[in-house]
């Protein structure tokens, strides 16, 4: 496992969520490995912000986007070369506000991919804004009032979008998250993992600690999925959503492989003059 840390010095707050994603992420990784999934395999992405920092700190090949956009760096890599399992790190700001039609869209095609969403509700490291999952009436800096927009529902609104493995998980619970972690990276398809993340200026464990509880059974259909995910609150851990559909890329061009079945200049010209019907 400590082969999976780099030589980066770690300047996330003591006490910040981000570390139990970390753990959570390192104790996976040799879970795939074992199950068949090599780490040279993996390719990771991150956005902007304390989540991103992950980035540096995990001995992974892998693309820093930025404001969300990196989920659409994640797609283009999966395209490129299908032979590649993509995680996709994001924060809530990242990836639900500046990011928000990557995210949607990347959940519409069933992009196969692992989007793990940090959700401490703020944008932490521009130092407080609310966030899309920010509380109505959460005071920060930016909101000293207090939020007067209520917050997306991540669970329904992935579910709607097309993701077919929906789940949350808490970094105060390293088990459960990382079983979900090696669940999601082994489903083929959109796999959008939202993780409770306290991000200690803002808020406290206690709030998390005091109120999360598991769901008792996993939905078995979509409205099924849909409703719970509608009743249940954001404390709620668990698997959401579970669902097969076609990817992307199978869809785009089946068992094709553009990087190992690579052909020449001259073969490339030679279809693209017949599609054109040149001679
Ligand atoms: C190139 C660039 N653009 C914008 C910013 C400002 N910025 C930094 S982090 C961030 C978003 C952070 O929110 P979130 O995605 O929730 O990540 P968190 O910090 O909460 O993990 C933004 C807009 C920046 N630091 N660099
Ligand atoms: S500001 Fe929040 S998310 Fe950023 S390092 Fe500190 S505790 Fe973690
Ligand atoms: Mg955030």
């Amino acid at each position: 496992m400590e082969d999976l840390k780099t030589s980066a010095e770690i300047t996330w707050c003591p006490g910040c969520g981000n570390f139990g994603i970390f753990t959570a992420i390192r104790n996976a990784i040799p879970i795939l490995e074992k199950n068949g999934i090599s780490r040279e395999k993996i390719v990771m992405t991150a956005g902007i912000g304390c989540h991103a920092k992950i980035f540096d700190y995990l001995n992974l090949s892998g693309f820093y986007g930025l404001h969300g956009r990196n989920t659409s760096n994640s797609e283009g890599i999966k395209i490129a070369n299908p032979d590649l399992n993509i995680i996709n790190f994001s924060g809530d700001a990242n990836g639900l506000a500046e990011g928000l039609a990557h995210t949607m869209f990347a959940a519409k095609r069933n992009q196969d991919m692992t989007y793990i969403l940090h959700n401490n509700s703020v944008y932490a490291l521009t130092t407080g804004q609310f966030s899309p999952l920010a509380e109505k009436g959460w005071k920060g800096p930016s909101t000293p009032r207090g939020s007067y927009e209520e917050p997306f529902n991540p669970m329904s609104l992935m579910i709607e979008a097309g993701a077919t493995f929906v789940a949350r998980g808490f970094s105060g619970d390293i088990k459960h998250l990382t079983d979900i972690i090696v669940q999601g990276v082994e489903h083929e398809g959109f796999s959008f993992i939202e993780v409770l993340q306290p991000a200690v200026p803002y808020h406290k464990w206690r709030e998390y600690r005091d109120r999360v509880e598991y769901l008792e059974k996993e939905p078995k259909t979509y409205f099924e999925a849909i409703k719970t995910a509608k009743e249940k609150h954001k404390f709620t851990l668990g698997m959401f959503y579970r669902t097969q559909r076609s990817v992307y890329h199978k869809e785009l061009y089946g068992d094709h492989n553009p990087i190992t079945q690579r052909i020449t200049r001259e073969e490339r010209l030679k279809k693209i003059r017949a599609i054109l019907f040149l001679k």
